[in-house]
């Protein structure tokens, strides 16, 4: 049908039922907009559609790329509870720092064991006899100790046993891996409280870092979020309650102190009320140089522990043996004479920059089994860190 027929029968019928032009109109563009409508819909729906779609399918290849790579993990069911991070690990680029200065504090007995080591082994046909007794006397001379150096020396007797020509570096290579066996066997977890005050008692001879190590450990576990309180129980020498006091100063925290010349042990008892009192997390003690031959001042130690308990039963609940590395073997003796006054709990070895006698470590770790808490290789707060067998054996040879 043309249009011209179609608009003159509408005109016919409308004007023959008598119908209102302007309500036909009306309805008109209501059914209009209604189509239109419809159409608009039917568009928003397609859409949505086609972006359900991309996302299953990107869903479904992130899912095959996983499962594809070897790290595959199952989804974690949301009722199974995660578990804490027990430590957390220093930064990277903290981390990297303190090895570059573990590396740089340990070259002087390196680097000796290197030139020495690398003069025998070199040109060797094998691990003959006569070489292992050169390479036992090198290690004796870096402070292993006889015990120690043995221990070694036989294990690279059984490693190497029929291997022609080693090469120096696999020999290197053996000591690490023994040494970091032997420093590992005598590592423990030191006795931190969960609540409550961990009492830390730092003894040793004049001048091995006592004080020094106090201030950076009060440092670090400052930053850690810890509350530390100081306790100046070295009365003796002259101007050593002002060097913790400037320690306490410059990180801000409290310090517990009497005169100069006052009883060590009622400094001590006072300074464990105090962190009861104020719940901090750790009380750090500090206490004269004493020679470990002089039986007064060795005694003077056991009254300073027993007062220590009586506020806080298990109190100290670490007593750390702080050695100056550069003493070498003399570093034993003091190991020897402290554990049987003060039961030793934990050593820190300090000074290892300014020496080649770095193995001492190695050696008092295995003839006492005293694990080894901290280790200094420098004058900086950031030089002492707590001790690491792998990190340190990795450095020592
Ligand atoms: N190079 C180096 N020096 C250190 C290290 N630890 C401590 N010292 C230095 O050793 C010196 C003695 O340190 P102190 O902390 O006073 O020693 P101390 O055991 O408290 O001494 P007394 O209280 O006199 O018995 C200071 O000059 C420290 O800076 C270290 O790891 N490396
Ligand atoms: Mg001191």
């Amino acid at each position: 049908m043309k249009l011209s027929d179609f608009i003159e029968k509408y005109w016919s019928f409308i004007e023959k039922n008598n119908i209102d032009h302007e309500h036909v109109l009306l309805a008109l563009a209501v059914l209009g907009l209604l189509i239109v409508g419809f159409i608009i819909r039917a568009f928003i729906k397609k859409s949505k559609l086609n972006k359900t779609t991309i996302q299953k399918v990107e869903s479904q290849t992130t899912q095959k790329l996983r499962s594809d790579t070897p790290q595959a993990q199952k989804p974690v069911s949301p009722k199974v509870p995660i578990e804490p991070v027990a430590v957390a690990e220093p930064p990277i680029s903290d981390r990297k720092t303190w090895l570059s200065r573990l590396h740089s504090g340990l070259s002087k007995t390196r680097d000796q064991f290197a030139n020495s080591l690398s003069q025998i082994i070199q040109g060797k046909g094998n691990l003959d006899s006569e070489t292992l007794e050169d390479l036992h006397e090198i290690l004796f001379r870096a402070d292993l100790g006889v015990e120690t150096a043995d221990l070694l020396i036989d294990d690279l007797r059984d490693t190497f046993k029929g291997t022609d020509s080693p090469q120096w570096e696999d020999v290197r290579n053996r000591l690490k891996i023994k040494a970091e066996e032997i420093l590992s066997k005598n590592q423990n977890e030191a006795n931190f409280q969960a609540k409550g005050p961990t009492v830390v008692l730092i003894v040793g001879v004049n001048g091995v870092g006592k004080t020094t190590s106090i201030g950076k450990l009060a440092a670090q576990y400052m930053s850690e979020g810890k509350s530390v309180l100081l306790c100046a129980a070295d009365t003796y020498r002259a101007a050593a309650i002002e060097q913790l006091e400037t320690w306490s100063n410059r990180i801000g925290c409290d310090i517990v102190k009497h005169k100069q010349g006052s009883d060590p042990a009622s400094v001590a008892f006072d300074g464990v009320k105090a962190a009861i009192a104020r719940n901090v997390d750790a009380l750090l003690i500090d206490t004269a140089g004493r020679l470990h031959n002089k039986k007064e001042l060795m005694d003077e130690l056991g009254k300073i522990k027993r007062v220590l308990g009586k506020d806080l039963p298990e109190a100290p609940h670490e007593t750390w043996l702080a050695i100056d590395a550069t003493t070498g073997q003399n570093a034993y003796q003091q190991v020897g004479a402290f554990s049987d006054v003060a039961s030793i709990t934990g050593l820190i070895v300090t000074k290892l920059d300014g020496t080649a006698k770095g193995g001492v470590v190695v050696g008092v770790s295995n003839k006492y089994g005293i694990p080894i808490r901290y280790i200094g290789v420098g004058e900086k707060a950031a030089d002492l860190r707590e001790f690491n067998p792998k990190d340190f054996s990795a450095s020592l040879f």
